[in-house]
């Protein structure tokens, strides 16, 4: 083709400062935002959770899962979860604290954080599309014991824009394993979301601290101008 439209790289403007990206070698990757999160009767709420919290962040993720669904950017989705005979789950996952429920116990949506139940599924403002891809994680990383790295070579990804839930727990942990695999991750601060609100804000810091010492962070308004006016 001898002259796309298509922008291929923009600037966003992030915190610790802007970074530029290629944007066929990005994707939006959104971490876990499963009925067993993000609605009473499910994962997060066992643990004693106010699940409430979390919905400030479907309407940005949504803003920009449209604007990568326009661009063609690669979409992934996460989901944490288990096999129904929990022999992906540790006995150490299992057995801690005293929610009200255990994973693998029935509730209100189906078997609590098992794949295949309704509340392990997606919530639909923010259902993934038959071509999006789907990555089902049993830890907090979604690059432990899953297939994320070889789908990250194989389309030639380098940069990811992270977003999900909760903040501090699988989005840190995924962006810390992204870290130091050699991706660069732009966290989308309003389209993640902790059921504590200043675990919220200092996993946030902890990313972009230290010259940015995990990765980048800017709003969802920041990623959707620089997917917009970016140079060619
Ligand atoms: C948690 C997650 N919080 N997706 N999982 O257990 O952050």
């Amino acid at each position: 083709m001898l002259n796309s439209a298509k922008p291929t790289k923009g600037v966003i403007s992030a915190e610790p400062e802007p970074i530029t990206l290629d944007w066929p070698a990005t994707a939006l990757l959104i971490i876990d935002m499963q009925r067993d999160f993000m609605e009473p009767g499910g994962f997060g709420e066992t643990l004693g959770n106010d699940v409430s919290q979390l919905a400030r962040a479907v309407k940005p993720i949504g803003t920009v899962l449209t604007a990568a669904r326009d661009t063609g950017m690669l979409v992934i989705h996460t989901r944490e979860g288990h096999l129904p005979d929990l022999s992906d789950a540790p006995p150490a996952k299992v057995e801690r604290g005293a929610p009200s429920l255990r994973i693998g116990d029935p509730g209100p949506m189906g078997r609590i954080l098992i794949r295949g139940e309704a509340g392990h599924d997606i919530i639909p403002e923010l259902y993934p599309l038959d071509s999006e891809i789907v990555i089902d994680k049993p830890g907090k990383g979604a690059f432990y014991a899953t297939e994320l790295g070889d789908v990250l070579g194989k389309y030639g990804i380098e940069n990811l824009l992270v977003c999900g839930v909760t903040t501090e727990v699988c989005v840190n942990t995924t962006v810390r394993e992204a870290n130091d695999r050699g991706y660069r991750c732009v966290v989308i601060a309003d389209g993640c979301a902790s059921y504590f609100p200043e675990f919220h804000e200092m996993g946030l810091k902890m990313i972009k601290a230290q010259g940015g010492i995990f990765g980048w962070v800017a709003d969802s308004a920041a990623v959707l101008e620089a997917m917009k006016v970016s140079t060619t």
